[in-house]
């Protein structure tokens, strides 16, 4: 778990927090990942790559190798720094009588995507004798589900440099990691080295004498290039130019880099809470996994549910992205957010091969989205407790996610001015979405009005089932936002959107056709009440206490347990309520609580998606303790590893949807007229909240107590914030 928690990263670097030396002493993965470096599993599917491990270090203290099931531990510290990003270790180790003092220290630079450092102190506290100090860069690594690489050369630059080239298997994509060493000893005391370029691996051994209380000290920058990359040159000479020379980073100007990098992240992303520390931490620490997870200039790759902290889901993206973690760009990198929805502009082609294949016209996005936009959910998975496979629906029928990807669209140009972003990019995707739905809605005449079969809403614990009103609701909004984007085009004057309307070929009843559609598709509502069916048949299933069939409590095999899910009352995450989460507006006080009260008893919140989103319909409710309640649960999911899978990789949808609980729920900010609205309803325990959030060009400065509301604006500019400025 701790390795997820503490993994450094910039968005296109991610290197969990396992510890530098040989490791014994406890479960570990190591795992450094690329954000785009995918290659085949066993089943074809891509998966993001492990690749070599660029931090390992091993330290033999005169003659004895320190591995900490070795000896003994005392003072054993390691510190995630968020402030600067820096992650750091420290310990006493003994080992035959002979104690040492060692420091680890890293990060992964955030101001230059490619490069990284570490630093090493050693301090002999009771002996003299020989320090035999190694940097590696090890390419014996490989994902859990198997290895993807091939090493092919380890090789010496220069003295203190050394370089390991790799190839992914199946994707073939070339990958360099270079470093180069600074070793230094007390009073200048020579220092041998030696390469060693076998076995693949690429390592620089030094040895020095030591006596007590001395300090040795060795640093290395590090860099990472891969032919995904735009580089004018190969991959090896990217490599090496981006450590030698004049101008070539030391360890501590890159780290001066690094932590001005942070600075200026902090400054405009940070929320201050006066309230319990854990929250402020909590809060922070999501904040900074949000920031380290996006890249900051790819627009070919999105964030992964588990970011680049681990493996689960192989590194694929979901609608955990655009429903989640994407408000937390908008409103405080709108040029990242802008980037984010770019992905899923590129990956339009498998999304239309998607519909395509399964009849369908125009684009339906991936469930599971890697490089090309092609499905690539899993068909089957192992049962946790039985290794038996298990057929995983997802990827066929969980297509509510074209919609939320429009929705995420539509979300950032509410709040940003992007006039090519708007007649471009989010018109195909907004047009040719509509299309799809267009095409897989059927007519039921006895109904008198269109339905869409065989679909698994968010709540997953029911497959196949038929009008989801989630999916409904939001197909039907993309369909007219689809017919307002094709009208737009065909009404523009300009060549831009001339150009797009022909490239998109759209017909002149096409947004009639969509919107009559849409006001067919009424989501189904039982009686006259307020209350709404989840999907068909759902308030005819058995009511069964919650606990019962939570995946965290029941020990039943997966296939006996989906039967018993599909026949009861019990729901994994937020659904309807997710409507009120992004909807807020369109649905009345009543609505909203009187599914509140059904719902909420009947979801055992087995996704990490779910207890967020309950915060921000509780708030809106003005439940402040529920409200608060929910936002621990999801602010504390991996701290306190709250589903026992933060060793997996960390939930960055919950992390998402923390953000969004303070900024949508506590403080219950809304999109207004002329800018944005707050009515904050502060948890008992918080007595302020300061933060900042962008919008059109403005950035407001928000400081909210129980008795006053300030909020400040200023041009995005002139705040001297406005490196992620909305075009
Ligand atoms: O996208 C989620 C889904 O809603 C629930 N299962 C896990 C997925 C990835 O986080």
């Amino acid at each position: 778990m701790w390795e997820s928690l503490c993994t450094l990263g910039n968005g296109y670097l991610g290197i969990r927090g396992h510890p530098e030396e040989s490791w014994d002493a406890g479960p570990s993965l190591v795992g450094t990942y690329v954000a785009g470096v995918y290659a085949p599993d066993d089943h074809g599917i891509p998966e993001l790559v492990n690749l070599p491990n660029i931090f390992a270090t091993n330290l033999v203290l005169n003659g004895s190798p320190m591995r900490l099931a070795n000896g003994n531990v005392t003072e054993y510290v390691r510190q995630l720094d968020m402030r600067h990003g820096v992650l750091r270790r420290s310990l006493v180790f003994t080992h035959h009588g002979h104690t040492t003092w060692v420091r680890f220290e890293r990060f992964v630079c955030l101001d230059a995507p490619h490069l990284a450092g570490q630093r090493v102190v050693v301090v002999p506290l009771n002996w003299s004798g020989e320090l035999e100090f190694t940097f590696t860069i090890d390419g014996a690594v490989s994902n859990r589900s198997g290895r993807h690489i091939r090493v092919i050369e380890a090789r010496q630059i220069a003295s203190h440099i050394v370089m390991l080239l790799t190839h992914t298997l199946g994707s073939e994509i070339r990958v360099g990691q270079i470093f180069r060493a600074q070793p230094w000893t007390p009073r200048k005391r020579p220092i041998s080295e030696r390469v060693e370029t076998d076995n693949g691996r690429a390592e620089l051994r030094y040895r020095c004498h030591l006596e007590p209380d001395e300090c040795a000290c060795f640093d290395r920058v590090l860099a990472t290039y891969t032919s995904r990359d735009p580089i004018d040159t190969s991959v090896e000479r990217a490599s090496v130019r981006s450590l030698r020379g004049p101008r070539a980073p030391t360890y501590a100007t890159l780290l001066a880099a690094h932590t001005a990098a942070w600075r200026r992240e902090w400054r405009r992303c940070d929320i201050e809470i006066d309230g319990p520390e854990q929250d402020q931490r909590a809060v922070r620490f999501a904040v900074f996994h949000l920031i380290q997870s996006c890249s900051r200039q790819d627009a070919s790759v999105s964030i992964g549910a588990k970011g680049l902290s681990g493996e689960a889901y192989r590194g694929h993206v979901f609608w955990d992205t655009e429903i989640f973690m994407l408000p937390f760009f908008i409103f405080t990198n709108p040029a990242a957010a802008r980037r984010l929805l770019e992905y899923r502009h590129r990956t339009l082609a498998g999304a239309r091969r998607k519909a395509r294949e399964a009849g369908y016209r125009g684009a339906m996005f991936a469930w599971e989205s890697a490089d090309t936009g092609d499905e690539t959910c899993p068909r089957f998975v192992p049962d946790p407790r039985t290794g038996e496979p298990v057929r995983v629906l997802c990827g066929d029928l969980e297509q509510h996610i074209s919609a939320d990807i429009v929705y995420g669209a539509d979300h950032y140009l509410r709040h940003h001015a992007d006039r090519t972003f708007k007649q471009g990019i989010f018109a195909e995707i907004a047009i040719e979405t509509a299309r799809f739905w267009a095409s897989r809605v059927t007519w039921n005449p006895s109904a008198n009005r269109y339905s869409i079969p065989h679909v698994i809403g968010p709540d997953e614990f029911h497959e196949d089932v038929g009008d989801s009103t989630f999916t409904n609701y939001m197909a039907a909004w993309n369909l007219r936002t689809g017919a307002a984007a094709a009208r737009e085009l065909l009404a523009g004057r300009s060549g831009h959107s001339r150009m797009w309307g022909q490239w998109l070929r759209i017909k002149e009843s096409e947004p009639d056709q969509w919107e009559a559609i849409a006001d067919g598709l009424t989501p189904p509502v039982a009686g006259n009440g307020p209350l709404i069916e989840q999907h068909k048949g759902f308030f005819a299933l058995q009511q069964v206490p919650p606990e019962q069939l939570s995946a965290r409590i029941s020990r039943t095999p997966e296939k006996q347990r989906m039967r018993r899910l599909q026949a009861a009352q019990v729901i994994k995450q937020a659904d309807v309520l997710m409507l009120f989460m992004l909807w807020p507006q369109a649905f009345s006080r009543a609505q909203k609580l009187a599914n509140w009260r059904y719902y909420e008893p009947r979801t055992t919140h087995d996704s990490s998606l779910s207890a967020g989103v309950h915060s921000i319909v509780a708030s809106d409710l003005a439940h402040t303790g529920r409200a608060y309640h929910y936002f621990r649960f999801s602010a504390f999911m991996d701290l306190e590893d709250r589903l026992g899978n933060t060793c997996d990789g960390l939930h960055l949808a919950a992390m998402g949807v923390t953000w969004q609980s303070v900024v949508r729920g506590f403080l219950q900010m809304r999109a207004a007229e002329n800018g944005l609205m707050f009515h904050p309803r502060l948890p008992k325990s918080w007595k302020e909240i300061r933060l900042a959030v962008r919008h059109r060009r403005m950035v407001y400065r928000v400081v909210a107590r129980p008795d006053l509301l300030k909020v400040t604006e200023e041009q995005m500019r002139r705040a001297g914030l406005n490196k992620g400025k909305a075009r």
